[in-house]
């Protein structure tokens, strides 16, 4: 990973011998473990990063037999009530989706301004999506695919200094010892807190602790860790921070995300009062009302759907998620938006279309998101800020009609000036907070207006 200190110890001192020749140095990479402040550094200036809901769900994009499932596609198994064996036969047996090229996934993501990739390694269904020794629940024994997905993703990654990260379920309605025994449906100790497993702690540590060491010991340094099924009655607050510190110690500069513990408050996803683990909360499917001062990603996708649903066809437009981006990076979060690829292994064209269209932003405007914190000041009517030490970016959604920007009365300006032409300073009436604009906006989704702060 890009911003982990690596110490080259040397085993071996470098002997010299009779002809002067030096023997090779034997020498070992360790980790040194950061601080916390070190350790978030790369996530927090990141802002941006790409989810990936993948797996045998994606054969069926949300249908079986005619009917369409509700809510979200990966969840297909429950939602139409497939049997294990159905779900075995019907979905995984037919997972062959050899249009996945890892090397366009990552250049997709890279181009559209994202700097990590969280791909779901496993989902509820169980399905893993790499060469688990563990299990024959995976891609090299229950399908006939037999690529491991996410080494060919975590190397593509690399290449290209994409920061890799799995998404891991602790749910599980394939594991034998992950289901209420005593109940026909697989998923009722999650529509039914008040049944409990006596079987899961079992399956907690002898395939979830090692199917997780599998992830984090043999696909290199892995930027995050993003757990979800936090909410079934099995999984306790003490297995949470056992996780947590379990992980750490494989990886001590891993990020971990606070569904890895049981005190998310819902989907607005920040921690209940409480010593909870986790580094980061995670809103899913919306976005704070306000700024929060400790670390957090909305997750969300671009249409209704995390898995592959092609009769969801309700896609939030590129101004919407370039918007959502800015509102996100000004309240001090991250933004993780979704891809849920098709059975082939190919990207919606939908999505395609809106990652290049956020890339075209991000490219032009990256100095005021990347790297920035949160707006100093209360939102004004017009857009959005985000800051950098002595400089103040104004991100303008609504374009003022008479040319004059108002910002908050506590700016002081120095200069002002087209983020992307700065050599041309905009007119600032001296003492004033009133700058004033081109007639026509320059970007009609957000033009940065980069303001250089007197004091
Ligand atoms: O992977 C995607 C979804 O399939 C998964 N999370 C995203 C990232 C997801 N699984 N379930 N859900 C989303 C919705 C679950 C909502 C509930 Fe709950 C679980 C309602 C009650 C238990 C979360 C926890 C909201 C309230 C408590």
């Amino acid at each position: 990973m890009n911003k982990v200190t690596t110490l080259l110890l040397a085993l071996s001192l470098i002997a010299i011998v009779s002809c002067n020749e030096k023997v090779p140095v034997e020498v070992e990479e360790q980790t040194v473990a950061l601080d916390d402040d070190e350790r978030m550094a790369w996530w927090r200036n990141a802002k941006f990063g790409m989810f990936i809901h993948w797996g045998a769900y994606s054969i069926p994009g949300g249908e079986r037999n005619g009917e369409v499932c509700g809510g979200g596609a990966e969840w297909i198994m429950d939602k139409l009530d497939y049997t294990i064996e159905d779900y075995e036969n019907e979905v995984v047996a037919k997972f062959n989706p050899v249009q996945f090229d890892a090397d366009k996934w990552v250049a997709m993501a890279k181009d559209a301004g994202m700097k990590y990739i969280v791909l779901t390694s496993k989902h509820h269904d169980g399905f893993c999506l790499w060469n688990s020794k563990i299990t024959d629940y995976d891609v090299m024994d229950a399908s006939p695919f037999k690529r491991d997905i996410i080494k060919e993703l975590a190397e593509a990654c690399k290449k290209e200094d994409i920061v890799f990260c799995f998404y891991h379920s602790i749910v599980d309605w394939h594991h034998p010892q992950a289901q209420a025994p005593l109940y026909p449906n697989y998923n009722a100790g999650q529509k039914d807190q008040t049944i409990v497993n006596p079987e899961f702690p079992k399956y907690f540590e002898n395939y979830l602790k090692p199917q997780v060491t599998e992830l984090l010991t043999n696909y290199g340094d892995i930027g995050v860790v993003w757990f979800d099924g936090d909410w079934i009655a099995d999984y306790t607050t003490e297995m949470g921070k056992e996780l947590y510190s379990y992980i750490r110690e494989i990886q001590p500069n891993t990020i971990i995300n606070n569904r890895v513990d049981k005190g998310r408050m819902g989907m607005e996803g920040m921690d209940r009062e409480g010593n909870f683990a986790g580094d980061f909360g995670t809103p899913e499917q919306e976005i704070p009302a306000t700024g929060i001062d400790s670390d957090w990603e909305s997750c969300m996708t671009m249409n209704g759907s995390w898995g592959y649903k092609p009769s969801d066809t309700k896609w939030k437009s590129s101004e919407r998620l370039i918007q959502n981006l800015v509102d996100i990076v000004s309240k001090g979060g991250n933004f993780l938006l979704n891809i849920g690829p098709d059975g082939q292994g190919l990207f919606p064209p939908e999505s395609v279309e809106r990652l290049a269209a956020m890339g075209v932003w991000t490219r032009a405007n990256g100095e005021a998101i990347y790297g920035v914190k949160a707006s100093p000041y209360d939102r004004p009517e017009w857009g959005r800020y985000t800051s950098k030490p002595g400089v103040l970016y104004a991100h303008v959604f609504d374009w003022p009609e008479d040319g004059k920007l108002e910002v908050n009365p506590e700016v002081k300006i120095k200069t002002a000036s087209l983020l992307v032409s700065p050599s041309d300073q905009l007119e600032v009436e001296p003492g004033s907070t009133t700058i004033s604009l081109p007639e026509v906006a320059p970007d009609t989704v957000a033009t940065v207006i980069r303001i250089e702060l007197a004091e």
